[in-house]
């Protein structure tokens, strides 16, 4: 019988650490999950697995070398996800230092404690088509321009480039995911689609009258992160280690993911309920994204499954039920 496969996540209360953590106890794996301390319990999204004796929650920081080496050493894992990252585009320019170390230097990090206890291990980085910003050349693939606008992009694309290196230089396996934006019923809350999704099941429900939003015009390829982290543990099952676009092939704005929403809910024209803050516009912003999976397909037979309109239907589901449970609807 193979031996069990161990995977590390870094990242593992984030949307995608969930997912992820999920798919791969599916696999077979023995998952330990790498959390940082935190003032008030965040382990909600993995709750559910804690207690399957194939996961494991362990303290790390992607800013605490130590922590690295200890983990490593102690689970010899054969394949290490980093997802961990400060990863809210608007708050990186506010937080630019602590996005910086986390994201670009974070990897730095762990990518040498990797190559010194586990060489032989596949690394899986988490990329972002944050990282082509600027560039108006739609779709975008793997050979396309990097124009980061955001010292996240900035950061993510330091992160992708040193993997690259790390590839070239020493052998060393790590894929980057350039994953396009993934939502889910698990989004946090802050990020636009999910607003939205939370926002239509309260005015839905009488418990709110507008929703407040920054640029409607935006434009993104949406897809759902069950199906995004797939696509993560298909690269580290090649024999060898590349760079994929991961994407949906379709974008749409903001103001259709609002028309959407409020028209599903039944609540007729978003318009009506959702009001302009110029507050939550961004220094700088990427106005449109659309993504070719083309290489993703091929080589890995990787396609997105959940569509836009599901997507939208899903998270509104997921949350008017919330909605009713938490205040007795
Ligand atoms: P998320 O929900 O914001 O999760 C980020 C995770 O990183 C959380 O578990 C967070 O822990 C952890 N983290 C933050 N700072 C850390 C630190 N210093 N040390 C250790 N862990 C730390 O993000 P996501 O949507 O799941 O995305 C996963 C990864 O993919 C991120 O790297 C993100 O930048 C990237 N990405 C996401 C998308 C997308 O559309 N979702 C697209 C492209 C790339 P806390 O819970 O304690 O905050
Ligand atoms: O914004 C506009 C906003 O914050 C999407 C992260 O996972 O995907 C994510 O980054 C768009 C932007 O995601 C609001 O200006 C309008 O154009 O949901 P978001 P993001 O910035 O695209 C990439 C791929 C990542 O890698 C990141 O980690 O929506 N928008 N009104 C708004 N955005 C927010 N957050 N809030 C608003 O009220």
């Amino acid at each position: 019988m193979d031996k069990q496969k161990v995977a590390i996540c870094y990242g593992i209360t984030g949307q995608d650490g969930s997912y992820l953590a999920k798919l791969l106890l599916k696999k077979g794996h023995f998952v330990v999950g790498v959390k940082r301390r935190t003032s008030i319990i965040n382990t909600s999204r993995v709750d559910c697995l804690y207690h399957n004796p194939n996961f494991k929650l362990e303290y790390g920081d992607m800013n605490d070398v130590s922590s690295m080496y200890r983990l490593l050493i102690k689970y010899k894992p054969d394949e290490i996800y980093n997802l961990a990252a400060q990863s809210h585009v608007k708050v990186s320019f506010e937080l630019q230092e602590n996005t910086v170390d986390t994201v670009a230097m974070g990897t730095l990090r762990l990518l040498n404690a990797v190559r010194e206890i586990v060489p032989n291990s596949k690394f899986y980085q988490a990329s972002s088509s944050e990282m082509f910003g600027d560039n108006p050349n739609m779709p975008l693939n793997e050979e396309s321009t990097f124009m980061p606008a955001s010292p996240y992009a900035c950061a993510k694309l330091f992160a992708h480039n040193i993997i690259r290196n790390y590839r070239k230089s020493f052998n060393f396996f790590g894929c980057s995911g350039i994953l396009f934006n993934h939502e889910s019923e698990k989004r946090g809350e802050t990020f636009v689609t999910r607003k939205i999704s939370i926002g239509t099941a309260m005015i839905k429900m009488g418990l709110q009258d507008k929703l407040f939003l920054g640029n409607l015009d935006a434009k993104r390829d949406w897809g759902h992160a069950k199906d995004f982290v797939e696509a993560m543990w298909l690269m580290l099952q090649q024999d060898e280690s590349d760079d994929f676009v991961i994407a949906t092939g379709e974008n749409h704005s903001v103001r259709e993911f609002c028309e959407l929403a409020f028209d599903y809910a039944g609540l007729g024209d978003y318009k009506k309920y959702v009001e302009i803050d110029p507050r939550l516009f961004r220094p700088h912003e990427v106005p449109c994204l659309l993504g070719d999976y083309s290489k993703a397909k091929e080589k890995l037979g990787w396609s997105p499954k959940i569509k836009f309109d599901n997507l939208v239907k899903m998270m509104y589901d997921y949350d008017i039920s919330m909605v009713r449970k938490k205040y007795g609807k």
